[in-house]
């Protein structure tokens, strides 16, 4: 494990001979200060010298580049745009960068899938990785170089420019994530890729949509219509509800994947079902479909998981799902089931892995499903106290989400109007100051494969809403997922450099 190193030199003084009468003291430059969150692994930065983009910069790819690398080049563009005017242009393969460029570059010799290193001398950029995701990383890397102003595209007479220096990086975890409850509330897809562009300036590689719950179904099934048509029509609180069509969520599934994430859709079963019971009455056991529901008890729903009927439906929404996903993963929730003796509920969760694995996907649940017999590809979502460790000794992997640190709905203290607070109130501080490592006994580091930030929306109503109880303690989650060395005071003072991108980006960031 390397050890983080910074190094800042400040820009140098003005010298000042002592025969002179005193003038007045020249400004000094405000010393370079690093923000970047996730904090890199290697930090070399020599801020004496600079580099600037200008209307002569140039943005290049290796010829041998892919599409996605190109991609990446025009992706780079915009961000930079109008300073930089050109289009990407392609090197020969094996070229060298020229003078006033930033050369994109894949490197084999780079080994990590996610590691990049980003090279800055006052006449060119070098990003490299091996991986077109590695590029991504080194790219958000080199935005929060910039000062904030890179975030207003269109301002007038800004100044960007980035400190020289060295960094290589890569991230302590492969899972770093968030979840967003789609279902108490419906978002609509151009807010969830908002959240996409916000999460990926954090390098987060990971979105988790709970996409039904009692409240509210939200992705069409073409073969089943009335879950949209029943279940998607209404929210907490009675409000007119929203699905994503089908066309809708790939076009999500597309955008988080231009940014590097990786969705997994979740459908909550057997229990917080309310809204799919409302809508097929042959997943209730006496065949009546209850009302639906618009309150926030849960616990009280469940599928009749003796009856063989209800098994080709799941093998649908599964299929369905499963066709429009192209991420590895399906979520079956499985958490918080009171209506079924405990051999049911086990029962049931082995039926779901074996139709989620015959779709050709790896299950995820919450930690409850623990105790099945699972495969070890299968992955456990710790919550609350739960038998982790049994997954953790079957040789599967566990995903951390803790509600007393990473619940992005529990209130930050008790002035907090929005979210719950039934796992405590949980500060910027409580959300980052802990090592997974050490979190769970039985759960060795190796068995956990990262973390996720669940944002439950029961209290949510609008983007905003949302923004304020996941900024900035999803930024914290970010840097827990990514970097090895790390510690509260330095964050919270990274943190604080943050806030003018926060606001430069129209986040409603709550603290
Ligand atoms: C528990 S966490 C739930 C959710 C609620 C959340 C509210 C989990 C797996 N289940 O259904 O929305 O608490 O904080």
């Amino acid at each position: 494990m390397k050890k983080s190193r910074i190094i800042l030199a400040i820009a140098a003084l003005a010298a000042c001979s002592p025969q002179k009468p005193a003038a007045p003291p020249a400004p000094q430059p405000a010393p370079y200060e690093l923000s970047v969150i996730p904090l890199p692994q290697n930090v070399q930065i020599d801020a004496s010298q600079r580099f600037r983009p200008d209307t002569l910069t140039t943005i290049v790819i290796d010829a041998a580049a892919d599409s996605s690398t190109a991609s990446l080049g025009a992706y780079l563009q915009t961000l930079l745009s109008p300073i930089i005017r050109t289009a990407p242009v392609r090197l020969a393969s094996g070229g060298s960068a020229s003078a006033n460029s930033i050369h994109l570059r894949l490197d084999p010799s780079v080994s990590g899938d996610e590691e990049y290193r980003l090279a800055v001398t006052p006449s060119n950029v070098v990003v490299s990785a091996r991986t077109n995701a590695g590029l991504f990383y080194g790219i958000q890397t080199l935005r929060q170089l910039f000062p904030s102003s890179i975030e207003h595209r269109a301002a007038v007479g800004r100044r960007l420019w980035i400190p020289t220096g060295q960094i290589t990086d890569s991230p302590r975890y492969e899972w770093r994530g968030m979840m967003i409850d789609v279902s108490r509330h419906f978002l609509p897809p151009r807010d969830i890729k908002r959240f996409i562009d916000n999460l990926a300036l954090y390098k987060i590689n990971r979105l988790h949509l709970h996409l039904a719950d009692d409240q509210g179904w939200r992705i069409e099934i073409k073969s089943r219509p009335s879950l949209t048509a029943i279940g998607g029509s209404t929210q907490v609180g009675g409000g007119s509800g929203g699905f994503y069509t089908q066309d809708e969520y790939k076009d999500i599934v597309a955008h988080a994947a231009s940014r590097y994430i990786t969705v997994i859709p979740e459908i909550d079963m057997p229990g917080h079902t309310n809204a799919a019971l409302a809508s097929i009455p042959e997943l209730n056991c006496d065949n009546v479909s209850p009302p639906l529901y618009t309150g926030i008890r849960v616990g009280f729903s469940a599928l009749c998981v003796d009856s063989a009927r209800i098994y080709p439906i799941l093998e649908d929404i599964v299929r369905e799902i499963s066709a429009i996903t192209p991420g590895p993963y399906f979520h079956i929730g499985g958490d918080e089931v009171t209506k079924l003796t405990h051999p049911q509920y086990l029962a049931f969760i082995e039926r779901m892995q074996s139709i989620v694995n015959a779709n050709g996907k790896r299950m995820i649940g919450w930690g409850e499903i623990a105790p099945a017999n699972l495969s070890p590809a299968t992955m456990v979502q710790h919550w609350k106290k739960d038998s982790s460790f049994l997954h953790a000794a079957r040789g599967g992997r566990v995903i951390l989400s803790p509600s007393a640190k990473l619940y992005l709905d529990m209130q930050y203290d008790t002035t907090t109007t929005l979210g719950l607070h039934w796992a405590g109130y949980v500060s910027v501080q409580t959300a980052y100051d802990w090592d997974p490592a050490t979190f769970l006994s039985g759960v060795a580091d190796t068995a956990i494969i990262g973390v996720e930030a669940p944002l439950w929306a029961e209290s949510l109503i609008k983007v905003e809403d949302y923004e304020y109880l996941a900024f900035p303690r999803i930024i914290g989650v970010a840097e827990i997922g990514w970097t090895r060395q790390r510690n509260w005071d330095g964050f919270a003072r990274r943190l604080q450099l943050q806030d003018e991108r926060l606001k430069a980006l129209g986040i409603n960031a709550g603290r």
